[in-house]
């Protein structure tokens, strides 16, 4: 980042701490830093354990944002609307919240962000194709589109002020593959932990681009153009196949969720129907 990148922090940052993926990232972060600054909206985050910093924020509120960023060396940034929700919603968190995630740190001297993307910045490429991360973005609702702006963001303040960022359009990181369609897009939580690490420790990123996902047999993403990150993921779908395949046997091709690489959420979302 600097001169030399660190293996070790001296602060780091994570958001979304309350939610899914950040109470699984919390202590594996913590092991990686002298102090790990924990956030969230969700006033059910837990309280600071020892070398941690614990502050319930809403990313839509610039002030507190800024002073959040305050002392930090790296973002993990995962808070934010996780799913396909009212415009509204995801413009708060995911729009208005970036913007304040960005300007902060970029007002404080933070030299390198971990975004959490999403595979639906390109959820409407269908399940027959291989989507590297040059390829141009397909969003499959106002959801995966918030992610779009995210990593055009994080382009715009590497570009700008020399801002490094990771945007990792994450697959599904869960404790195990939940049906057919994650046997490609299964993250492990180890694995996600090698990526989150490779993404902010490589030397030089500027912006990279990656999708985060374990070494699945099926894969609808090349991750070649990210190789410099040096990520090499050690578990695989595979281990789930036979159980996930036997529970959900037969696939409806006539789907939109089967055909494309979003799943459900390519027919999921309110958009603005009248009331
Ligand atoms: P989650 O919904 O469980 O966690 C998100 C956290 O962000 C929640 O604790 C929520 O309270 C917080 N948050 C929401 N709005 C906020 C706001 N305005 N201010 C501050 N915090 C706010 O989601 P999960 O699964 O933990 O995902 C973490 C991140 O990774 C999200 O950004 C999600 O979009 C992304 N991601 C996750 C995937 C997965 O498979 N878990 C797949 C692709 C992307
Ligand atoms: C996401 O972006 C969501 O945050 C997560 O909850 C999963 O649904 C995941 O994508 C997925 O595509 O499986």
């Amino acid at each position: 980042m600097n001169d030399s990148t660190p293996l070790r922090f001296g602060r780091l940052l994570l958001t979304g701490a309350a939610g899914h993926l950040g109470r699984e990232m919390r202590p594996r972060l913590k092991a990686f830093c002298d102090t790990l600054r924990v956030s969230d909206v969700a006033a059910s985050l837990a309280p600071a354990g020892p070398g941690e910093e614990r502050v319930v924020c809403d990313l839509a509120d610039r002030a507190a944002v800024l002073s959040l960023l305050e002392g930090v060396d790296a973002v993990v940034h995962l808070g934010g609307v996780s799913t396909e929700q009212t415009w509204e919603a995801i413009r708060g968190a995911n729009i208005d919240g970036a913007v304040h995630l960005y300007e902060a740190a970029r007002r404080t001297g933070v030299r390198r962000i971990v975004f959490a993307s999403s595979n639906h910045v390109t959820g409407f490429y269908r399940q027959d194709e291989v989507v590297s991360p040059r390829d141009p973005v397909r969003p499959d609702g106002f959801y995966g589109l918030s992610k779009a702006f995210g990593e055009n963001l994080a382009q715009l303040y590497f570009d700008r002020f020399g801002l490094e960022t990771v945007s990792v359009r994450i697959g599904s990181a869960f404790a195990a593959p939940k049906d057919r369609r994650m046997l490609a897009t299964w993250m492990s939580f180890d694995d996600t932990e090698r990526l989150f690490m490779a993404a902010l420790t490589a030397p030089v990123v500027g912006h990279s681009v990656i999708y985060g996902l374990s070494d699945n047999r099926t894969a609808w993403w090349d991750n070649t153009p990210a190789r410099h990150l040096g990520y090499r993921p050690q578990d695989s779908s595979d281990a789930f196949r036979a159980e996930v395949e036997a529970r959900q046997p037969v696939l409806d091709r006539e789907d939109p969720a089967v055909l494309h690489q979003g799943g459900a959420f390519v027919r999921t979302g309110p958009f603005f129907e009248e009331a």
